[in-house]
């Protein structure tokens, strides 16, 4: 097992990582800007250093700011949590060529997913079901003709885009060369590359994503699905695991074939495959390379530590389960937390006067937070994650309407009243199986 870990972030992830490293006897290193000297996982780690100021860019971004505290403090391996530098490979590749393990994937499988036209190859040619589309990159030149063949309406999607970032919706075909310049040239400003291409517009589909753990020698395995389509405006805001009726078969085929894919690229680590699911079919999107911020939900259901398993596969040792050791039991949802204004949605950055944590059976709070912590402005304003386990979605639903009436947290704005009396309390959502547009629809947005 690694002896020691340097925590590339901040917040409750960082808290996460922490909690699952002493809990392996692995030895942490925390490392934080000026503006964040008070965190709880600072605190709680064996060692702390000051990586720069409060702007990201020169702290929680700064490569050679972490590699030097990694190399002070002679730590082995660097946790990267999500956001940040966690799908960057130019970080991985710096990250093991200064000798140190990235907990990850290999930078070349990073790399592969950030191009969106390679990743869905790659899954297409493995066996995944994949949206109709350009099988390709799109030019003025191929674009009518693929559109047509596609049938209206499409997207068109930046390459190196993802997350929502640089798409845009063609529904007549009169406006297509114009969409496709704007896009290419949107995704040059934003990511220094004009790729893009096209797929048939699903119009009210279901955000559902299929977590992965592989062992980087050929060896994967699959943790079940999650419902992750209550959104608004590309922000997760409630995730659930697993995802209400879905046909078991269909579920269990489509699992199979991201195992398949993940075996096919040695994937390594903890992965997650999205897809969009819509009158019964899967259609794959992306792929993220990175553990994400609705991992308890799966962890509820399949009593796995991902973290844990991120940490063992990086230390060498392989998975701890076969696929025939996960079973999918009862139901988590996961609320997230934010620093933010009921209203406008804006950040709340400020001092928490008072915190009281929600508790009893099933619940899990994953926060940072403690009365008189004041929470920055510089970073997202997500200051916890409440979820709630049950034997099932009914019994999941009323231990999270429980802890919404006792969680207290004072001084700051936040959304808990958006989940405890507009959420919860919603009759479809209550049924499960809402899609992506719903929430926004129900605020009034769309
Ligand atoms: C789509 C789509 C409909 N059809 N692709 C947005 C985020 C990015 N990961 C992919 N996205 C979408 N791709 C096709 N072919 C609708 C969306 C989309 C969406 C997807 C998941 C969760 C929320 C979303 C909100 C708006 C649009």
């Amino acid at each position: 097992m690694l002896k020691k870990v340097l925590i590339a972030n901040r917040g409750e992830i960082a808290l996460r990582i922490l909690r699952a490293c002493k809990e392996l006897g692995i030895r942490t290193v925390a490392v934080y800007s000026k503006a964040d000297r008070d965190l709880l996982h600072v605190r709680l780690a064996d060692e702390a250093l000051c990586i720069g100021p409060a702007s990201s860019k020169e702290s929680y971004l700064n490569t050679p700011s972490l590699i030097a505290a990694a190399e002070a403090t002679q730590a082995q391996a660097i946790h990267p949590g999500y956001g940040f530098l966690s799908e960057n490979a130019d970080f991985a590749d710096a990250v093991e060529q200064s000798g140190f393990i990235f907990i990850g994937p290999r930078a070349e499988t990073i790399r592969m997913m950030g191009n969106k036209v390679a990743a869905i190859e790659a899954m297409k040619a493995a066996g995944v079901p994949t949206v109709p589309g350009s099988d390709g990159a799109v030019c003025a030149e191929n674009a009518i003709a693929i559109a047509n063949r596609i049938g209206l309406p499409i997207i068109i999607k930046a390459a190196a885009g993802g997350g929502g970032r640089g798409m845009r919706v063609v529904t007549d075909i009169n406006a297509l060369l114009d969409s496709l310049s704007v896009t290419q040239a949107e995704a040059k400003a934003a990511f220094g590359d004009d790729t893009v291409y096209m797929e048939k517009f699903l119009q009210h589909p279901r955000h559902v994503e299929i977590q992965i753990l592989g062992d980087g020698e050929g060896n994967a395995i699959h943790l079940g699905d999650r419902d992750c389509s209550l959104q608004r405006r590309h922000q997760k805001v409630v995730e659930e695991a697993p995802a209400p009726h879905i046909p078991e078969q269909i579920r269990q085929q489509v699992a199979a074939s991201c195992v398949e894919a993940c075996k096919q690229m040695r994937y390594r680590g903890a992965g997650t495959f999205e897809f969009l699911y819509e009158d019964g079919g899967f259609y794959f999107i992306e792929m993220n390379t990175r553990v994400q911020v609705e991992h308890p939900v799966t962890e509820m259901v399949t009593g796995v530590d991902i973290i844990k398993e991120q940490l063992r596969v990086a230390s060498g040792l392989g998975l701890s389960y076969r696929q025939e050791d996960i079973i999918i039991r009862g139901h988590a949802i996961e609320c997230r937390i934010n620093a933010e204004d009921p209203k406008t949605f804006l950040p709340c950055p400020g001092k928490i006067n008072y915190y009281h944590a929600p508790g009893g059976p099933g619940i899990r709070m994953d926060s940072h937070i403690y009365t008189g912590y004041s929470v920055p402005p510089y970073y997202d304003s997500l200051i916890g994650k409440l979820i709630a386990y049950g034997d099932n979605r009914q019994v999941a639903l009323q231990r999270m309407r429980n802890a919404l009436d006792e969680i207290v947290v004072e001084g700051i704005k936040s959304n808990i009243p958006l989940h405890r009396d507009t959420i919860l309390t919603d009759t479809a959502f209550n049924e499960g199986g809402v899609d992506i547009h719903y929430l926004e629809k129900k605020l009034g947005l769309v």
